[in-house]
């Protein structure tokens, strides 16, 4: 397959001013008729012009009204000898209805739908589908009346009518100049949910959900969540809506989350439908961000778009990054911040490592619809905060503002975003672009020295890259603080560092003892941090570290430590000892829940993930890691047991529920309290879990008793078995519900859980059509460390079998399950003999799909 390089952009050879699109919905297809006005790019030279297209049959090709001679492969049409500029006129007939991959137009149960990001637009019609080119589109539907009485399109609905045969037709225009990409229709049985919204300067949005009928009690989460976005935006940003019209529709087979088309988002249901019985806190939360992450797109993506796919994390970092500060904003900042640390660590770090590895703006690839990655979207968000770190909040909004005065209804280049930043707060960014052109996490090396003579303390940074080009220096915002020994704040410490050499000194003066430095407070930059600090030292930071991000991270390093050196003695056949000071420290935690909030102390008390601590480690063993980190699990239960219990029985939320950040974290604090007892595994705990499940009147409580006991080791557990029958009985009804009850199998710890997720996917709430499902068990099974990676070679051999069965029908889904192969080689040499033959067995496959093909090509090399 063909490698694109962002080195050979060119500008588009013609510009389409304007779209007219009629679909016809048919038994035998969907018949699609494109008029488009072409005018040649006055600033290329002359070339004919060449369409994309995928899997279209032609049926008509006209210029200006008259035939016109075509030159038509699989995938282009090629018009010579056109006039300067001219009305092409296409039909085309396209089978949704066997449109397997989800991108282009594909039914689903309630109806028709697309997704056109990245390329799908060019399985609808033949067109030039690059983001580059803008235009205006009219779209008229025509489809059985019964069967589909919501006929959608993007903007505003402009006409409708029947016609013969019990069909009708509706006809929509949107105003603004978009891209292919952002295109969408919907045809469909569905219910729907209206509202408005009054924007700052006066003007009335008419706002809907639509959803599977019934389901309109799981919509008006979703809903507040809109208006919520609307009105963040025009106060942090002043950004207010610009249509008259904004859609959300819900589909239960969509090949990620959601999708911003322009005025008719389209979702996935996990990002829409909630009810307190039926959705967990941390879905409520996740809603909110997606919602608004999708809202924001409209200024930050559509507005002004991306020149090339290989600019995505101009509108994907940058729109996390809205997204994260409204989360923040709207719930709990602390937390918020804590948990975007832990899924970077989790997801992010382990891809800048492996063989995906990419700069959050890629300069080559295959497949774009791989790159739609943690790299790109949350290291890209980093970046994005790195730079309102910088310049300060002020000047960042100020240079929001230029980049919209400057680029409005435009396609451009990450460069032009950094360049209004800098414009707005004189700022020179040249250094600091290197985070957008090398893979890799930096690493920075801190070492400190106090002088008692001089009452000095000198920080001294080092950074480093093994992973990028060459080793020039990046620019890194490193904000430090200095604490005395008794936990006091050192009056005038806190500073922002900017570390622009390889190694760089910064003196701080008047420092009267020595200091216990916490650095890269609010993780100030997205590196690894190698610092010898004390436990001691992290032990106060821990206590009284006022940034509670570096509090939290006190915890995670001492942990992290102390698991790392267990999995090593548990690795030699030795048994770890577990310090006390450790233990204390925990306690205090516990006690301190009302200061601290119970949200914090969760997250506090919640140990690293296997994955992130794998990435520390040169060759991982997976068995000891897990046992080392359960022993820690256990020995914390054991020593605070009285604790666990105290606060399991004082934390209970008494009043009706809400998804409030105060009360979630009540939940969260409580639910961590039972997952740590039940590291016991006696007939009482399991009781006492039962007894939760059944009683829980949410979700959130229910499921996290149900994962508390999917997790028991036991062979023969009667609280688990009866759970997990309960849970699908109560809920198969639900899809997304289903999903829980599959992944918390998925991940379960239990050594037979490969056994159970194989006899799962014959189980009839399985379903390899349905990428939610795919993603909740099988590629949740890929992230279960220890089982994925059984020694056996078991797990890969099964993922294998899946990616196989899957690339055809899906090559999107099947290249995300491929991509549960990225950290191969940190195992021992049995495991990579095993994984490797995996691979190669697909790598091998005749047809492999080119997503596939790419992403295991590169695991390979
Ligand atoms: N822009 C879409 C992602 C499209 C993925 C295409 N493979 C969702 C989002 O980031 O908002
Ligand atoms: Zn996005």
């Amino acid at each position: 397959p063909q490698t694109i390089y962002l080195k050979d952009y060119t500008p588009p050879a013609w510009l389409v001013d304007t779209v007219d699109l009629d679909v016809s919905i048919e038994a035998d297809g969907t018949v699609v008729s494109a008029t488009q006005t072409l005018r040649r790019n006055p600033a290329v030279a002359d070339q004919p012009l060449v369409l994309d297209g995928e899997e279209l049959e032609t049926l008509a090709v006209s210029v200006d009204g008259r035939e016109h001679p075509y030159l038509a492969s699989a995938t282009s049409l090629t018009l010579n000898d056109l006039p300067a500029s001219c009305t092409l006129r296409t039909v085309v007939r396209i089978q949704p209805d066997n449109n397997t991959r989800l991108s282009g137009m594909y039914r689903s149960k309630d109806g028709y739908f697309t997704q056109c990001e990245a390329q799908g637009f060019r399985r609808i019609t033949w067109f030039m589908d690059r983001p580059d080119v803008m235009s205006t589109y009219t779209v008229t539907l025509h489809a059985d009346r019964a069967t589909f009485p919501v006929l959608l399109a993007n903007g505003n609905p402009v006409a409708s009518g029947d016609e013969a045969n019990g069909r009708h037709w509706a006809t929509w225009a949107d105003p603004f100049r978009k891209p292919a990409y952002l295109f969408a229709l919907v045809a469909g049985k569905l219910d729907v949910l209206r509202d408005t919204f009054r924007t700052a300067s006066g003007r009335e949005v008419q706002l809907a959900i639509y959803v599977e009928p019934g389901k309109l009690d799981q919509c008006p989460h979703a809903m507040a969540a809109l208006k919520k976005s609307m009105k963040w935006d025009e106060e942090r940003f002043g950004l207010e809506c610009d249509l008259d019209h904004y859609m959300i529709v819900a589909v239960g087979d969509f090949n990620m989350g959601a999708m911003e088309n322009k005025g008719l988002n389209i979702f996935n249901t996990k990002y829409v439908l909630a009810r307190p019985d039926v959705a967990t806190d941390v879905d409520f939360e996740n809603i909110d961000r997606v919602v608004a992450h999708e809202y924001f797109h409209n200024w930050t993506g559509n507005r002004v778009t991306c020149r090339d796919w290989f600019q995505l994390s101009l509108k994907e970092g940058l729109t996390v990054f809205r997204d994260q500060e409204f989360g923040a904003d709207l719930h709990n900042r602390q937390t918020a911040r804590i948990r975007e640390v832990r899924g970077l660590r989790a997801a992010q770090f382990p891809e800048d490592a492996g063989p995906m590895a990419h700069p959050i703006r890629p300069e080559s690839f295959v497949e774009i619809n791989n790159f739609y990655t943690a790299t790109v979207y949350e290291k890209g968000a980093e970046v994005i905060r790195m730079i309102q770190t910088l310049i300060g909040r002020d000047a960042f909004r100020a240079g929001m503002d230029e980049y919209f005065r400057r680029h409005d209804g435009q396609a451009v280049t990450c460069e032009d975003f950094v360049a209004a930043m800098a414009a707005a707060s004189g700022f020179d960014f040249t250094q600091f672009m290197r985070w957008y052109r090398q893979p890799g996490t930096p690493r920075i090396a801190a070492d400190g020295f106090w002088d008692a003579d001089s009452a000095s303390y000198t920080l001294t940074l080092s950074q480093s890259n093994p992973r990028a080009s060459d080793d020039a220096p990046y620019l890194i915002p490193v904000r430090v603080a200095l604490f005395a020994a008794d936990g006091r704040l050192l009056p005038g410490s806190e500073r922002l560092l900017q570390l622009s050499a390889s190694s760089q000194s910064f003196v701080f003066e008047n420092v009267a003892e020595e200091p216990v430095p916490s650095l890269l407070r609010d993780f100030s930059a997205p590196v690894y941090l190698d610092f010898d600090d004390t436990p001691e030292q992290l032990t106060v930071l821990l206590a009284h570290e006022s940034d509670p991000f570096n509090a939290w991270e006190a915890g995670q390093r001492l942990a992290t430590r102390l698991i790392l050196a267990a999995s090593t003695e548990i690795a030699a056949g030795r048994t770890p000892v577990w310090p006390a000071s450790f233990v204390d420290a925990a306690r205090q935690l516990l006690q301190s829940h009302a200061e601290r909030g119970a949200a914090f102390v969760a997250e506090a008390l919640t140990l690293p993930g296997e994955t992130t601590l794998a990435e520390l480690i040169s060759v991982v063993d997976p068995d000891a890691l897990h046992a080392a980190r359960n022993s820690l699990s256990r020995h914390l239960a054991e020593q605070l047991e009285n604790e666990f219990a105290g606060l399991y029985a004082s934390l209970t939320v008494s009043e009706a529920y809400t998804p409030s950040s105060e009360h979630a974290g009540r939940r969260a604090l409580r639910n961590l309290c039972l997952s740590y007892l039940v590291e016991f595994d006696g007939e009482a705990v399991r009781e006492l879990a039962f007894k939760q499940f059944r009683e829980a009147d949410n979700m959130t409580d229910q499921f996290a008793a149900l994962a508390a006991l999917a997790n028991i080791n036991a062979a023969d557990c009667r609280q688990r078995d009866s759970a997990l029958a309960e849970f699908y009985a109560r809920w198969q009804d639900e899809a997304l519900v289903v999903d829980k009850w599959l992944q918390v199998q998925s991940t379960s710890r239990r050594p037979d859980t490969l056994a159970t997720v194989k006899a799962l996917t014959a189980h009839p709430a399985f379903d390899l059509g349905n990428p939610n499902k795919i993603y909740a068990l099988i590629r949740a099974f890929g992230a279960n460390l220890v089982r994925f990676n059984a020694a056996d070679g078991s797990g890969y051999a099964f993922m294998a079998e899946q990616i196989l069965a899957l690339h055809d029908r899906n090559p999107q889904v099947a290249s995300r399950l491929a991509r549960c192969f990225d950290r191969w080689k940190k195992f021992d040499a049995g495991r990579q003999a095993h994984a490797q033959a995996a691979l190669r067995r697909v790598r091998d496959h005749q047809g492999l799909s080119r997503d596939v093909l790419e992403v295991v090509t590169r695991a390979l090399g």
